[in-house]
């Protein structure tokens, strides 16, 4: 069996969508997302100048050979633009695989762990009272877990509080970055108040989680982590840039609120150091951005020797076939945590039918041989690609800080 062709498919029903197709010369496909959210045309040059042309005529079946081909061949390692283009070649060749296998892909994984992933929504508010409203909205609709962000006295506009309840956190119109402007001092003053009210209001089964995406230095960290403590959040979020991961160590040496990060990594070396040291207890990777399902799965295995276990990243910026790759990963990974979700809007779900399902707060994975979410390429045609920013983040001096 040969690869006889291979292109991606740009789409944007709302927000861009960047989707590898690999067609074997047998008839049998498959497809991967490869969207890099504000960089998706860098992915597509990647994967249409160098990749591409590379795969026709390679055995599809030979997944792993092909990922090293992919990742040691092209000198070049890791990077988000690399590694999403391999996560995609790798995702639409565990598709073919598990088609031609006759097997829904969590089977061809190693099978079940679990009959059900439980997920969090994201519930935001203009303040206090707006987010509690949207904490309601989610228990009714049966989630067991919700993050909880809301808007801070005296800071205008925080990415990760949308406008609007249901609204994405960057305008769609951002044909370049808007910019936030963002005080520490007055988040930290405010943040315990929410989830004060957040605990007073639901009680104590709820699982509240929150997104701190990388503003904070370390002490900073270490204090919001233990002012946190009384309200014991399911996970405090990307409290710090990882870069230095040696970081964590100090948050870690003051707080008992279990951390959680990893969505801007793209390799296991970005995690390696925070997993051996135990300073992290979910890992946040993605199919898309880390290399696919090959890389991940030994990201998992090694956070599982560290009881470190899975909260993949699952915003709307991830296209439905990355969100139905990972519920087969879920379904099987031994140390599953938690799957973020965001709802995808109508016309997104209309491009991409899937066969995964959300019961109660929790998805089901489908039983379709692959991971069982397909393109309708007519409907994608009629959504052309439009340039789309996320924001910068400034202190009110001016200083540009991280977002
Ligand atoms: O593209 C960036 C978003 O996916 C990210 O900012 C959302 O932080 C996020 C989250 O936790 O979903
Ligand atoms: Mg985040």
């Amino acid at each position: 069996m040969k690869i006889a062709h291979a292109y991606t498919i740009v789409t944007s029903p709302g927000r861009n969508f960047v989707t590898l197709k690999i067609v074997t010369d047998q008839g049998t496909y498959g497809i991967g997302d490869a969207t890099l959210n504000g960089r998706e045309m860098a992915v597509v040059a990647y994967l249409d100048e160098h990749v591409i042309p590379a795969l026709i005529g390679r055995d599809p079946q030979r997944i792993e050979d092909i990922w090293h081909y992919l990742y040691r061949g092209a000198y070049w390692r890791r990077g988000p633009v690399t590694m999403s283009a391999i996560a995609a070649v790798d995702m639409a060749l565990w598709d073919i695989k598990a088609k031609l296998a006759g097997m829904p892909l969590y089977q061809l994984l190693g099978g079940k762990s679990r009959e059900r992933v439980m997920v969090y929504g994201h519930a935001t508010g203009r303040d206090i009272e707006a987010c509690l409203d949207e904490v309601s909205r989610h228990v009714e609709q049966g989630y067991k877990a919700v993050r909880v962000q809301a808007g801070v006295p005296g800071i205008e506009s925080i990415y990760g509080v949308a406008k609007q309840a249901g609204e994405p956190y960057e305008p769609a119109d951002a044909d370049l970055p808007a910019e936030h402007v963002w005080s520490t001092h007055k988040y930290l003053n405010h943040i315990p108040n929410l989830f004060a009210a957040v605990r007073e209001r639901f009680g104590d089964d709820l699982h509240i989680l929150h997104d701190v995406h990388h503003r904070l230095t370390p002490i900073e960290a270490a204090r919001l982590g233990k002012a946190l403590e009384p309200y014991h959040l399911f996970w405090l979020e990307d409290c710090v840039p990882a870069e230095h991961q040696e970081s964590f160590g100090l948050v870690r040496q003051h707080t008992t609120t279990p951390l959680a990060v990893g969505e801007v990594f793209n390799s296991l070396f970005d995690a390696k150091v925070l997993i051996e040291n135990q300073w992290i207890d979910y890992i946040r990777a993605t199919l898309t951005h880390a290399g696919g399902i090959t890389h991940v799965r030994r990201l998992a295995d090694l956070a599982g020797l560290y009881q470190v276990r899975t909260g993949f990243h699952g915003p709307t910026d991830l296209s439905p076939v990355c969100l139905g790759a990972a519920i087969h990963f879920d379904t099987w990974v031994p140390n599953f945590g938690i799957q973020e979700y965001m709802p995808h809007n109508a016309q997104t779900n209309a491009i991409f039918p899937h066969d995964y399902r959300l019961e109660e707060g929790d998805f089901i994975a489908g039983e379709q041989p692959g991971h069982g979410v397909d393109i309708d390429e007519t409907l994608a045609a009629s959504f052309p690609y439009k340039r789309a920013s996320l924001p910068v983040n400034r202190l009110e001096d001016g200083t540009l800080w991280h977002w």
